[in-house]
């Protein structure tokens, strides 16, 4: 019995993992194990022996159990303590760093011009960049003959084979996107249209897809003295000092009159200032919207009239953040991005200097 009691007990002391544990357990007191034989024999005994075996083998029994529990409980703490130590990590350590984007100086230009024509009231509408030739065209009184089709590069879409329908355009302006305005809700109205715009043109200073904000005023007696100021508090505004405008005549088949608008500037050492100086920029079309144009946006000539212009986001952004080259626009060049993008937060506002 004290051989058992030895053996089992420093079996158990040693052993370094559960699964030795348990090996022990039952080649000790599994069904078949050494000290539950001893027991099975304890019927064979004489009365008087198993007297004096039996306390023995179950005091036997009982402390090898409590071994191996004692044990168990050693390794699972042991196995706890390793976890523990292995484990371990510093919750305040700083988050991996991620890179923030940058808003696009296109995107932060139509929205500070968006800011400032809201300011004076007018609404922002937008329209499809895939236009029918009626909205881009005719409804501008731009007839099928006429040379401003060719000029204006356009590119179309595809058709079916056999189908003799005129083929869908990209749009070349937003005008479509006033035209649709007038249909839908009518004079008196007071609009921009900034977007995407597509001519087939590519170089130094003209890409395929570009950006436009045109504007549009319809009342009962609008007048170019109206466009007039419109555009000059638009323009300080926008460039933060007064800017002097130059009207031109000039000639667009949807306004009548026509006129091209220069803004004050000056050419020093190769950069150009606006807002001072005795030099001119060309930067906007304009004119009073021509009855034709009223009349395909159900507006009647008659009893209303309107001022209209449009000009260039991608190039007044160039102006006024000096931006050397076009093309880079829409380069996706993330140093370009980084150097160029404005900070998420910078929101325009009328006056907030940005
Ligand atoms: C320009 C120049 C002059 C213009 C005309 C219209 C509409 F649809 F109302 F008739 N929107 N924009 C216009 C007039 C655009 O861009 C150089």
């Amino acid at each position: 019995m004290d051989d058992l009691r030895d053996k089992y007990l420093s079996a158990i002391a040693e052993a370094r993992d559960e699964a030795t544990l348990e090996a022990l357990r039952l080649q000790a007191v599994g069904k078949k194990g050494e000290i539950s034989l001893k027991m099975r024999e304890l019927g064979k005994m004489t009365p008087e022996e198993r007297q004096v075996a039996g306390p023995a083998l179950n005091a036997l029994k009982g402390e090898v159990g409590a071994a191996l529990a004692a044990k168990k409980a050693a390794l699972a703490d042991a196995a706890l303590e390793e976890r523990l130590r292995a484990e371990w990590l510093d919750v305040t350590l700083p988050a991996r760093p991620r890179r923030q984007g940058t808003i696009h100086p296109v995107s932060q230009v139509t929205e500070e011009v968006t800011a400032i024509f809201a300011d004076m009231g007018f609404a922002v509408a937008e329209g499809p960049q895939i236009e029918t030739d009626w909205y881009n065209f005719d409804a501008l009184n731009i007839p099928g003959h006429h040379p401003a089709r060719a000029e204006m590069d356009t590119f179309y879409t595809h058709r079916a084979e056999g189908d003799d329908r005129p083929p869908h355009v990209l749009r070349t302006h937003t005008s479509p996107v006033q035209i649709r305005y007038m249909e839908q809700h009518g004079a008196p109205c007071r609009i921009i249209a900034p977007g995407r715009v597509y001519r087939a043109d590519y170089d130094q200073t003209h890409t395929p897809m570009f950006h436009q904000v045109e504007g549009l005023a319809i009342d009962r007696d609008i007048s170019m003295a109206n466009l007039k100021w419109v555009l000059e508090e638009f323009f300080s505004a926008y460039f933060g000092a007064k800017v002097k405008t130059r009207f031109r005549a000039s000639h667009f088949p949807f306004t009548e009159p026509s006129a091209e608008v220069d803004i004050q500037c000056s050419f020093e050492g190769g950069t150009v200032k606006v807002g001072e100086g005795d030099d001119w920029l060309e930067v906007l079309g304009s004119g009073m919207v021509h009855p034709k144009v009223l009349e395909a946006g159900g507006i009647d000539p008659a009893k209303w009239q309107g001022f209209a212009f449009g000009m260039g986001i991608d190039r007044i952004a160039m102006l006024k953040y000096g931006i050397p080259d076009l093309r880079a626009f829409f380069e996706s060049d993330l140093r370009w991005l980084r150097h160029y993008g404005f900070a998420a937060l910078d929101v325009p506002a009328v006056h907030s200097g940005v």
